[in-house]
């Protein structure tokens, strides 16, 4: 019998107004049927966010070390559940099980981190300019919050939108993508267990048209935070100005590993192999333009050549898989035709085909593959293929280099290997990314820094760390004048000149 979810609507589990459903399957097996979903649209919306309003006078105003301890819980509730909510993940979603633990950990890290701020939230205060006035800025929370979230991280991403926003004392309706909505209601019933009250977060899957476009719409919901394709930031910013919302997108990556002739080549390799190829490429901070030096290029082709062609393609939950599928065959087809277009731009080293053989035949897998001698302009060195494909780019000297790494439009992770401090000082400054890395891939970020990037990779906002707490809360600065008279700012006070 197949499982049917439903939508969280103010504490309740409810079915679309509509009745309808869609299915989620794995992508290792398409006969691995994961469950049925609710297939909702503009009413259901609608109910979500009049729960999440309902719930928001008494969760902004419960004190916020009250609600960090509601947080703190639920990280122990997802420590607790870690290993199921893993194997769940690797299921629907496909990445290696190692890998889904660290997609979970990553929620838990943020709910921790979020947790402390409650006894934070700092504010500023500031000596006022006239005597006997007092004069501060403290955080206020917003109202409703809309997250629309991605598949590849389907529990991190969830978390690290949702654990500020709460922190910060606003309510949330969630839209999980449509290829992991169990991952989201397994995670969403685990924040219920960790003693979340009602209507605080609220859940409505189905289509980015009907429910992303109703929310976005919504006047009532006063933010969206979005990590998806950049088209579509593009348009839900267009929509979501028309109700004058704040709005953070998370986009698109053509992220670079730069190996330069002093690297440390076997560290390089390491980082390459899991920077492109972890996820199967499909992380935003994925490494898709590999910049080498000419005095190390074809050591390190010959040597990246054979680490790749020892990788084992497989289900995620068998041990001896090194590279899980890819979300769905029509991102087999996309791949493919990038593929296709790069055997035209360059030269095909390995991979470049879905793999179908034996095991792999009811899944949506493809090949790693690598291109050599890729033009720096190149489709394939431009755009954003978001599966296992790397582009190696020769280079010889420094300036180019920096030129080619900030050619695309894209500007989020980067990455440079070498032994020399001035080199790497110079590419922190130079690289034109949200995320630089030296001596490291361009995966890895961590849950108390600002993530993000520049450019068409989003529009200037920050996940997690510090920045977050700026995205999800309102500043009100207060004026408390003690002095019993009218005291008027700019006017009634000594100017030092003109004494
Ligand atoms: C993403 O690629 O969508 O640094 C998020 C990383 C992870 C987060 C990636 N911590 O790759």
């Amino acid at each position: 019998m197949t499982k049917t979810y439903q939508n969280l609507i103010g504490g309740d589990w409810k079915s679309a107004d509509s009745g309808a459903t869609f299915t989620s399957v794995s992508p290792a097996n398409h006969d691995d049927v994961i469950g049925e979903f609710a297939s909702s649209s503009t009413s259901d919306v609608e109910a979500a966010v009049s729960a999440a309003k309902r719930a928001f006078p008494a969760w902004s105003q419960m004190p916020a070390p009250k609600r960090g301890e509601i947080l703190f819980r639920i990280a122990r509730v997802l420590a607790e559940h870690k290993e199921e909510l893993s194997k769940l993940m690797t299921r629907e979603m496909g990445k290696v099980l190692p890998e889904a633990r660290g997609d979970v950990q990553e929620a838990i890290d943020v709910a921790y981190y979020m947790a402390g701020e409650g006894r934070r939230l700092f504010g500023q205060t500031v000596p006022s300019e006239m005597p006997d006035k007092f004069a501060m800025a403290i955080r206020r929370p917003i109202g409703v919050v809309g997250i629309i979230t991605p598949w590849n991280f389907p529990v991190a991403i969830p978390a690290w939108k949702l654990f500020p926003a709460l922190i910060c004392g606003n309510t949330a309706v969630i839209k999980p993508a449509s290829d992991t909505p169990a991952c989201l209601v397994r995670f969403v019933e685990l924040l219920l267990e960790g003693g979340l009250p009602e209507g605080v977060v609220n859940v409505v899957t189905g289509s980015g048209g009907e429910v992303g476009n109703a929310i976005v719409d919504h006047p009532d919901v006063r933010v969206i935070s979005f990590t998806g394709h950049t088209d579509t930031g593009v348009e839900i910013s267009t929509r979501a100005a028309k109700t004058l919302k704040r709005v953070s997108l998370e986009l698109g990556g053509k992220n670079p590993i730069v190996i330069w002739e002093d690297a440390d080549l076997d560290l390089a390799l390491d980082s390459v192999v899991w920077s492109s190829f972890g996820t199967s490429g499909q992380r935003c901070t994925a490494a898709s333009r590999l910049i080498v030096h000419r005095n190390v290029h074809d050591d390190f082709v010959h040597r990246l050549q054979q680490r790749v062609a020892k990788l084992v393609l497989g289900d995620g939950l068998d041990e001896a898989t090194d590279v899980g599928p890819v979300i769905n065959d029509a991102a087999v087809e996309r791949i493919a035709s990038y593929a296709a277009i790069g055997r035209d731009e360059a030269d095909l080293v390995i991979g470049g085909e879905p793999a179908r053989d034996g095991k792999l035949a009811k899944g949506s897998f493809f090949q790693p593959t690598i291109f050599t001698e890729v033009k720096p302009d190149a489709r394939i060195a431009q755009e954003e293929i978001f599966g296992p494909v790397a582009s190696v780019i020769p280079v010889t000297d420094w300036d180019e280099t920096v030129r080619i790494v900030n050619s695309v439009k894209y500007g989020l992770s980067t990455s440079l290997f070498t032994q020399d401090i001035n080199l790497a000082f110079r590419s922190i400054r130079d690289f034109d990314s949200g995320l630089g890395y030296v001596n490291h891939g361009t995966i890895g970020a961590e849950a108390h820094l600002p993530f993000g990037g520049t450019k068409a990779t989003g529009n200037g906002h920050r996940e997690v760390g510090q920045a977050a707490l700026e995205f999800f809360s309102e500043w009100k600065s207060v004026y408390v004048d003690y002095s019993g008279k009218l005291q008027r700012a700019q006017i009634d006070t000594t100017f030092i000149d003109e004494q």
